[in-house]
Order: structure tokens, then C-alpha cells, then sequence
């Protein structure tokens, strides 16, 4: 479903376009919830049986049928001009969102069915299959978390698997707060940790460092993955974006905002965020459901949108301000449009509808496709597709070089104008045919060796039979794409040397240019073949774990024979494997599990510099700063003595006893000395200054032992000797 939706039913279309501009700049929170009054006006159309569904599809293509074939004569030409599509094929599940995975595979996924997302009551589970290319068959992955995960926000981890931020809650189209992740070697889901707030319509970004950026769906204030799959909230970057925002790591490693709407803006994404906006506005156009594209380093094609342009621009973020240049105009104004790169760095515009109907008109589809050219800048027509892809409908480049196209339908409008698009069509582009007029597939070069790992600035091997007549060497991401937008596409020139059956490449520069994760890797030789791709992984640049000792304080002091207890904290953007202590270059122990802490026991005389030294999950170690301390001789303890009274003495009755001491610590100072009668049992009071003296007021009769006890500054106690008094009676 779609903000403008419940505002905007056919017979409101004048108002659409007025009303998608005017919405978006409103609060996100009420563009993401929209209310069930809302949509049981939208809806009004019953909805329909599953049977009725069933034949949605074909009835699409019916009344569509003439468009199709019109489109079709439009643009004739050789396969090597225009390119071709296939029949479409009917799929178990709208391509609403799809991703191509590592192994080649497809995995898709819509809904809880084909009505209305908001026509069902329960929204437990999601329909997803993982499609074959090889082999066009369909497994099922259905999502049985417990959730459905309709217009959530997806792009690939490190390792290639899928993660899902947010979807569908219930009928009034609430977003939820889980993430899930797709693993595509056991086709299995699982959940991950909550974010903070429901999302519905976010955009999700792989970062620089791994990292994973969740932005808009909702709440303004965007959330981060951490490798260590905890989420945190970016609470200083609070900005309120349109929904399904287009972000893409730019070269100076923040996340840059292209569109849809025209301020242009970038993310810091480390620690808690700050967003920088720039003055220059991208094109005076919201692009509303048009396309991004970021293909080549830090430049990105931007094409269509809004009320159906024509118009393109590309933004270069390369230097320290955006610069926005002209492009040629696509031929066909476009809204609901995908943007996919292909395997030689262009890009191929696909679907849409022209009239600039908010989702879906079946009378003004766009059925050719178009190619533009970053050389030259120049959009070619292509040939047309046969099925009418607006909204719900995706494009995703497959590792053979041709291009998916699937999906349409399921919502209230669509419901109304009896669109569904519940199959698939593949676009064989004109690069992959013979240049002779005779619709025969060209020879490809082949890959047949490259590295699965290719480390930021570093040369690898390529090696392929046709190495003399290579032209181009790229890598593009894997695409992650739903509602128009790719969320993780980008294509990434190489530079190259040829050798005798092998190519060295150059790996992107750094991870800036090449976010860490999965990639295809073309080569494309000089009569514009692309190879079928080789899968690549880019590692992610491992941060050190940060490291500090927390125990014991700088130049703390003991006594021989120490027991000095170390204690540190550490962590990492992974995990932490062990934390070791050191006296000097010398290891005195390690902990593997927090809180870190050692016991350095029976420690002698000396002065001594400790450290910490961590070590993450790759091996990489950060050492803390030195803590120095000393261990002295054992401590000696104070003296302590009565200087007056004198032993024997005697006083009259009621006296006032003055009571002298002399007390002294050789190795340190005396902190109190206290006073005691009762051979000691009974204190009487205390003094912390020297000269020591203590008035015991009216003694009472009879004799006393009186004794002294000084403390020192170590702790260290002596007890006086005894020293006996009488006090007389009334009566003598
Ligand atoms: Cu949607």
C-alpha cells in the first residue's frame, strides 16, 4: 500500500499527483497511517474471491492486450537492437519485493494475499518463494514468523543473506518493529532484534562498515544494524523524510539522499548521526516513485516520478557539494518505474504508467523499455514488455546478464481497476545478441576464475580465455529492490591490465566505493558482451575493538606481597574474543567473557606497567593505554605510648584525666590515635593531630587501665602498653 493511496481512487486521479506533493511534506507518521476509515472509502470495492483473484491476472493482460501489441509495433527492430522479452510466466507470489541472492537464486515475496493487503484481518505469516533462474522453478519460503512482512525495507548482509526491517502489522496497514533475516543457503527465516519503533515503507542501506542503516517507515529518527546485530537509534539525525527514501553510501562514506523528494542530503551515520542538507535543489521535481540508479562511483541517475517525467539528471557527489547536470529525457514519462543497472554500467528503465496515476492505470502503461547510456547520456527505446508493471511491480538484474521483470497489484486501487500482475517477464537485453540483424545469441566471454574475495585496493586474477579482447571490467551489488526503488544496486568500474588468459583487476579503492558484501562480476568484451557473472564477496573492513583498564588506578601503591587486581573494558563492532593482561611484555593471564578481570597474585617489590590487549572475532587486537604501579616493602606499624599519666598515678575524685600520647609511623604517617580505658575494651575518644590528647572528663572512682591505639595510613594498627591510675573516692 502507498500513502496517497486511500486519498486518491480512480475517480480522484485529477487530484493525485496535488495530492502525493501536498502529503509528503506532512508529518511521516501520518502519511505511514493512514486510517481504516480511509481505506474502507478506498476500498469500497468489494473484495474478491479467491477465485475472482485468480483470474485477475488474466484479465490484466486482457484488457491490456492491444496496448501490449501497439507498444510492441511501435519499436520494431533486430534482438540486437531492441533486445527481447519473454512470455510472462505466472508466479506463485507478486514480485513486490525481490533480491537476487548469492547462489543465483531469486527470492520474492508479497503479502498475505492477492487482495488488498488491508482487506485481511490477520497478517501472520507473508508468501515468499525463492525462483531459479536456471531452471524456472519455484520453491517456497514462506515467511512463518509470525509476521508479514509487506513494505518492509530489504538489502543484503556481509554474507549475502537478506535483512528485512519492519512490515505490515494489521488492516489499518501499521508498521511492525521486527527484522528478520533470509538466509538463501538453508531458505530459511529468522528473526532479529526489534527496532525501536514500527516501520512500514523504510529503506534499508548497507553501510560502509557493515553496518546496516534503517531510515524513515515511520519515525523520523533512523536506526542502525550492528554487525553485532544489535540496533541503534541515530537520536541526534531526527529528520522526516518521504517514505521508502533513496539512500546510497557516497565516496566520503556518509549516506547520501537523492530523492524522492529534491533536497538533496547526507547521513553520518556513526554514533548517533547528523544529517548535513544542501542549498542546491536537485531538479525542482518530486520524484515520487521514479528511479535512482548509482552507476558509477559517487554518481547517480535519477529518471522519472512524480506525474509520470520524462525528465533525468544525474547528481555526481564526488566533490564537496552535489553537482546536478542534465541528462537527456527518457522517450515515455514514467511513474512506477524501476531503475536497473545492468552488467555493462547502463541503465534500463522499465514499467510505469505515463498519466501519472498515483498507482496503477491500466490505459496509459509504459511497455518499452529504455536504455540510457552514461557515454553518451542518451536514452534508446527498447523493445516492450507484454504485461503492464506499475505498482508492486520490480526489475533486478540477474548474474546471466537479463533482467527480471515481475509484480503488480494488491491494493485498493488496484483492486478497482482489476490490476494484478501475479507473474513474470525476462528482458534479454541487446548486448547479449549477435550484431548481425540475425537474433542469434552471441559468444560470451567466460570468467572462469576469479577470487570469492576481493579485498578493498587490492589487484586479484581474473582469468578468462578471452582476456585480448576484454573491454570493461565491473562489479555490480546484488539488487534488493521493492516499490520502485533498488535499495542496494550499484555499479562500480575497474581498472584493469589484460595478460595471456588472465585479466588483473584492481578491487574498489576502498569501502566507501565498495560497500562491504555480495557482488556480481562482469567482464564485457569490445563488441559490448558481458561474461556471465562471477559471485564476489567484498569484505567488510574489520574495526579494531577499543580497549581500556579500568582497574587498578594509575599509581596505585601496595604492599609486598601484592595482590594486584586488573580489571578492563573492551568491546568491538562484532564480538570480543578474550582480553589478555600484561606486566610489561609479559602475559599474566586472560578472560574470555566479561566483565574482564585477572588476579595478579604474589606480586614483589617493584614498579610495574600493566596493560590490556583485546582481541576481536578476526583476529585483530588493540592494546589499552599502560597503567603504572608500584609495590612497596611491607608496611611497618605505628608506634604508640602513654606519655602521661604515669603508671601508679593518682588522681582526686571527680578529676579531669588529661591523657597524653606519643605516637609515630616510620614508613608513613599515623592517621588517629584513640583512646581506651578498660585495658582497651572501652573507647573513649579519638584524636587525629598531632600532639595526641584525650580529657577524660570526671573519671569516675577507682582504678582504670588505660591504653592507646594509633592507626596508620596503611591500616596499620599498634596498641600502647597499659598504663594504670587511680581515681580516689569521696571519701579518699
Ligand atoms: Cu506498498
Amino acid at each position: 500500500m502507498q500513502l496517497g493511496d486511500p486519498a486518491m481512487g480512480a475517480r480522484r486521479a485529477s487530484l493525485a499527483i496535488a495530492a502525493t506533493l501536498l502529503v509528503l511534506s506532512a508529518p511521516a507518521a501520518t502519511l505511514a497511517h493512514p486510517t481504516v476509515e480511509d481505506h474502507k472509502q478506498d476500498d469500497a470495492s468489494a473484495p474478491k474471491t479467491p477465485q475472482e483473484e485468480r483470474a485477475l491476472t488474466r484479465r490484466t493482460q486482457a484488457a491490456t492486450a492491444d496496448d501490449a501489441q501497439a507498444a510492441a509495433l511501435a519499436v520494431p527492430g533486430a534482438p540486437d537492437d531492441i533486445g527481447t522479452w519473454s512470455e510472462p510466466d505466472d508466479w506463485p507470489v507478486v514480485g513486490v519485493h525481490v533480491a537476487l541472492l548469492p547462489n543465483g537464486k531469486v527470492l520474492a515475496y508479497d503479502s498475505v494475499g492477492d487482495n488488498a493487503t488491508e482487506t485481511y484481518p490477520v497478517h501472520d505469516h507473508t508468501r515468499a518463494t525463492v525462483w531459479d533462474p536456471a531452471t524456472n522453478t519455484h520453491t517456497d519460503v514462506r515467511v512463518n514468523t509470525g509476521y508479514n512482512v509487506f513494505c518492509s525495507g530489504l538489502a543484503h548482509l556481509l554474507d549475502g543473506s537478506v535483512f528485512l526491517a519492519g512490515g505490515n502489522k494489521d488492516s489499518s496497514l501499521h508498521g511492525i518493529v521486527q527484522t528478520h533475516v533470509f538466509n538463501p543457503t538453508s531458505n530459511t527465516w529468522s528473526r532479529g532484534e526489534n527496532m525501536a519503533d514500527e516501520r512500514w515503507y523504510p529503506t534499508v542501506t548497507g553501510l560502509r562498515n557493515g553496518e546496516m542503516l534503517i531510515t524513515e517507515g515511520g519515525p523520523d529518527i533512523p536506526e542502525v544494524r550492528q554487525r553485532n546485530g544489535t540496533i541503534r537509534r541515530l537520536s541526534t539525525a531526527s529528520r522526516n523524510l518521504p517514505l521508502y527514501p533513496w539512500l546510497d553510501v557516497a565516496p566520503d562514506g556518509r549516506a547520501f539522499y537523492s530523492g524522492p523528494d529534491q533536497t538533496l542530503r547526507a547521513l553520518n551515520p556513526d554514533g548517533t548521526g547528523a544529517w548535513q542538507s544542501y542549498v542546491v535543489p536537485r531538479d525542482g521535481i518530486n520524484r515520487d516513485y521514479g528511479g535512482h540508479a548509482m552507476y558509477d562511483v559517487g554518481k547517480i541517475l535519477v529518471a522519472g516520478g512524480g506525474g509520470s517525467v520524462k525528465d533525468a539528471r544525474v547528481i555526481d557527489v564526488n566533490g564537496a557539494t552535489p553537482a546536478v547536470s542534465a541528462t537527456a529525457p527518457m522517450a515515455y514519462g514514467r511513474r512506477q518505474n524501476n531503475l536497473t543497472l545492468l552488467a555493462d554500467g547502463t541503465a534500463l528503465a522499465t514499467g510505469g504508467n505515463s498519466s501519472g496515476a498515483s498507482l496503477v492505470d491500466l490505459n496509459n502503461g509504459v511497455y518499452a523499455a529504455e536504455l540510457w547510456n552514461p557515454a553518451t547520456g542518451t536514452w534508446k527505446t527498447l523493445a516492450a514488455q507484454k504485461v503492464t508493471r506499475q505498482y508492486h511491480s520490480t526489475a533486478l538484474l540477474l548474474p546471466d546478464g537479463r533482467v527480471l521483470s515481475s509484480g503488480g497489484g494488491i491494493c485498493g486501487t488496484c483492486d478497482q481497476v482489476e490490476y494484478l500482475a501475479k507473474n513474470a517477464e525476462i528482458f534479454t537485453p541487446p548486448y547479449l545478441y549477435n550484431k548481425d540483424g540475425s537474433g542469434s545469441l552471441a559468444p560470451r566471454p567466460a570468467v572462469t576464475g576469479a577470487p570469492a574475495t576481493v579485498a578493498h585496493g587490492s589487484p586479484f586474477e581474473i582469468t578468462t580465455p578471452e582476456a585480448a579482447s576484454i573491454a570493461k571490467v565491473g562489479l555490480v551489488r546484488l539488487g534488493a529492490v521493492t516499490h520502485s526503488v533498488d535499495m542496494d544496486q550499484r555499479y562500480i568500474p575497474l581498472a584493469f591490465t589484460r595478460g595471456s588468459g588472465a585479466l588483473t583487476a584492481t578491487a574498489p579503492a576502498n569501502e566507501n566505493i565498495a560497500p562491504p558484501g555480495p557482488y556480481m562480476l562482469f567482464v564485457v568484451n569490445a563488441d559490448g558482451v558481458p561474461s556471465v557473472a562471477k559471485m564476489v564477496s567484498v569484505p567488510a573492513v574489520n574495526a579494531a575493538p577499543a580497549v581500556n583498564l579500568t582497574q587498578p588506578a594509575a599509581g596505585a601503591a601496595f604492599f609486598a606481597p601484592a595482590t594486584v587486581n586488573l580489571a578492563a573494558n573492551a568491546t568491538d563492532d562484532v564480538s570480543v574474543s578474550k582480553v589478555e593482561f600484561f606486566n610489561g611484555a609479559t602475559k599474566l593471564g586472560e578472560d574470555t567473557s566479561a566483565p574482564y578481570a585477572y588476579a595478579w597474585t604474589g606480586v614483589g617489590l617493584g614498579t610495574y606497567s600493566v596493560t590490556a590487549r583485546a582481541t576481536d572475532g578476526a583476529g585483530r587486537s588493540t592494546t589499552s593505554a599502560p597503567v603504572t604501579v608500584t609495590v612497596r616493602p611491607p608496611n611497618g606499624a605505628p608506634t604508640a605510648s602513654i606519655t602521661s599519666p604515669a603508671n601508679g598515678a593518682v588522681f582526686g575524685w571527680r578529676a579531669n584525666v588529661t591523657i597524653n600520647a606519643s605516637a609515630s609511623d616510620g614508613d608513613g604517617s599515623v592517621t588517629k590515635v584513640e583512646f581506651f580505658r578498660n585495658d582497651g575494651a572501652t573507647k573513649l575518644g579519638e584524636d587525629t593531630t598531632a600532639p595526641y590528647s584525650y580529657i577524660w572528663r570526671t573519671a569516675p572512682s577507682g582504678t582504670h587501665s588505660l591504653r592507646v591505639r594509633a592507626t596508620d595510613n596503611s591500616g596499620a594498627v599498634t596498641t600502647s602498653a597499659p598504663v594504670s591510675i587511680r581515681v580516689r573516692g569521696l571519701f579518699g
